[in-house]
């Protein structure tokens, strides 16, 4: 069977854009097309969340920072979303031997929030519905699209197939996104992806005497080189606590014992907190799960399909900023949909033209950091740094601004960061050779000023070279 959507809601002239994916980045873009009127439908291969009993998939919370806030400001969901965020001031950094350390984001008004994946996407589904002009295919898989007809094939659940044409095809469908397939079979496109060698697990903090375990408005890191745990807090008073390591080391711990072992040498104070029986039982329940970075280039193909957040640029998820550039991608769209007055051919190229070089950036952002974490971030390293950024930025805040800043807090482009960072690297550097070569002279000046004419307390031969260069 074959049909072009075309129901009581969209009229023959009004254009028809489907978004194959449902998830946070697809329901978002949802609301943003059905907004300037376009007729949009939704296709989701899983069942419809709102109704689902139990959601099982990624991550169960994100932090949401400015891009990501930018975006859902724009189709009004600011509001709705951060007033259900928990938001987290500080970095809360523990050491081996159970100290915490605070560490500020920056001013009173800079804070990331806590939220909750799952009703972050139903709330955005909810809201893209809202439209009279969207409609909502759910349990519709894609498996295949052809660019000459632009016919998209659909697996039903009941095992029938279903084939829809449509003026434009936004993919959201993801990491391993069925869009981009029909990509990466056309000439000159770029496409590379990399699994780390590390896995997440999560486990859950249960709340203390009913209340949160650890300070609530706060990101937690236990940062040990390989070994990370981060945990953030959810409203139910629990912290999802995400364990980050080797898959080979993830396969050396077989045994409950091992579990304990392994908290103990690493995140003793963690093991209170959790429980020793939760830790016991949660850390077999699921295998580790695995991180993808994803690039590639164009994000179009002519002007019938275009791919935006994981579909397009996966990132591993040390910035926490997967989700808020892929809201960041939708904001940007619609920026150039109003540039070039919805014309999808132009659109689309320019979207390209712009986007690749930031969602790049990050990606290698997220693997800089990545590398750089399990490379030499013990706390003490994490705490010191920080506080150079913060000393630096502090000293000149016109001209040094820590690169965790302008990436959550600011929407300087990301390829501008970059080079900002560079740059300023530059200036810190010529400042210490500067200061270096101060010291030199300054100690130099101040060595001889106070050497003895005649001293029998330092050897002769430095004594003499002390003699000469006081000529310069
Ligand atoms: P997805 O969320 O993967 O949604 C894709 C949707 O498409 C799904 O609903 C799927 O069912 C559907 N789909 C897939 N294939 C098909 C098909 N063939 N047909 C129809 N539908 C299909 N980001 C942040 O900003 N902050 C964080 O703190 C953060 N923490 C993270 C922590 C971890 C451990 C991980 C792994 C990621 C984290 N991220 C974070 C990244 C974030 O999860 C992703 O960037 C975000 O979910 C991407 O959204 P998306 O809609 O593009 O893709
Ligand atoms: C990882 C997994 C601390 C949620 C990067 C900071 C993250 C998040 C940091 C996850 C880190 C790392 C930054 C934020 C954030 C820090 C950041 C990482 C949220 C450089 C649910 N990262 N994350 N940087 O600065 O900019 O606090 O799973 F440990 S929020 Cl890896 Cl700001």
């Amino acid at each position: 069977m074959e049909y072009t959507p075309n129901d009581s809601r969209s009229t023959n002239k009004r254009k028809v854009v489907a978004v194959v994916g449902g998830g946070l980045v697809g329901a978002l873009n949802a609301c943003y097309f059905a907004k300037r009127g376009f007729a949009v439908e939704v296709f989701e291969s899983r069942e419809d969340i709102r109704q689902a009993k139990i959601v099982r998939g990624r991550s169960i919370n994100l932090a949401l920072s400015h891009r990501g806030r930018q975006a859902l400001k724009q189709v009004g969901m600011e509001e709705k979303i951060v007033t259900k965020g928990i938001p987290m001031h500080a970095r809360m950094i523990h050491s081996l031997n159970g100290t915490r350390s605070p560490i500020p984001y920056g001013k009173k008004g800079q804070y990331i929030l806590s939220v909750d994946r799952t009703n972050l996407n139903k709330e955005l589904l909810t809201a893209a519905e809202a439209y009279p002009n969207t409609k909502m295919n759910f349990g519709h898989k894609l498996l295949d699209w052809s660019f000459e007809s632009g016919a998209m094939t659909f697996l039903r659940p009941d095992g029938s197939e279903e084939q829809i044409k449509v003026d434009l095809i936004v993919g959201c469908d993801g990491a391993f996104s069925a869009i981009r397939k029909q990509f990466l079979r056309q000439s000159r496109f770029n496409y590379s992806q990399t699994y780390i060698p590390h896995g997440y697990m999560e486990l859950t903090m249960p709340p203390h005497n009913g209340d949160f375990a650890m300070e609530p408005n706060f990101l937690h890191i236990w940062p040990r080189n390989t070994f990370m745990m981060i945990a953030l807090p959810n409203l139910d008073k629990t912290f999802t606590c995400t364990l980050f390591m080797p898959f080979e080391e993830f396969e050396k711990v077989t045994t409950e014992d091992q579990v304990i072992e392994f908290f103990q040498t690493y995140f003793p104070d963690a093991i209170p907190l959790i429980g020793v029986e939760a830790l016991k039982r949660d850390y077999f329940r699921l295998p580790a799960q695995a991180m993808v970075s994803v690039k590639c280039s164009p994000y179009h193909m002519g002007d019938k399909c275009v791919i935006m957040g994981d579909a397009a640029h996966a990132v591993v998820p040390f910035y926490g900023q997967g989700m808020n550039a892929g809201f960041e991608d939708c904001l940007v769209f619609n920026e150039v949909m109003d540039q070039f007055n919805e014309d999808f051919s132009a659109v689309l190229k320019e979207y390209t033209r712009v986007r690749v070089p930031d969602d790049h950036a990050i990606a290698d952002l997220a693997m800089y950091n990545y590398i750089e974490m399990r490379a030499h971030v013990n706390s003490k390293w994490f705490i010191f740094r920080k506080y150079v950024d913060n000393f630096l930025h502090f000293l000149m805040p016109k001209t040094i601004i820590p690169l965790y800043t302008m990436v959550t807090f600011s929407r300087i482009r990301y390829h501008e960061a970059v080079k900002l960072w560079h740059w300023q690297d530059k200036v810190i550097n010529r400042g210490l050779s500067i200061c270096g070569v101060m010291l030199v002279v300054g100690g130099t000046y101040l060595l001889l000023k106070h050497v003895p004419r005649n001293s029998s307390s330092i050897p002769q031969q430095l004594w003499t070279q002390a003699q000469t260069l006081k000529w310069f």
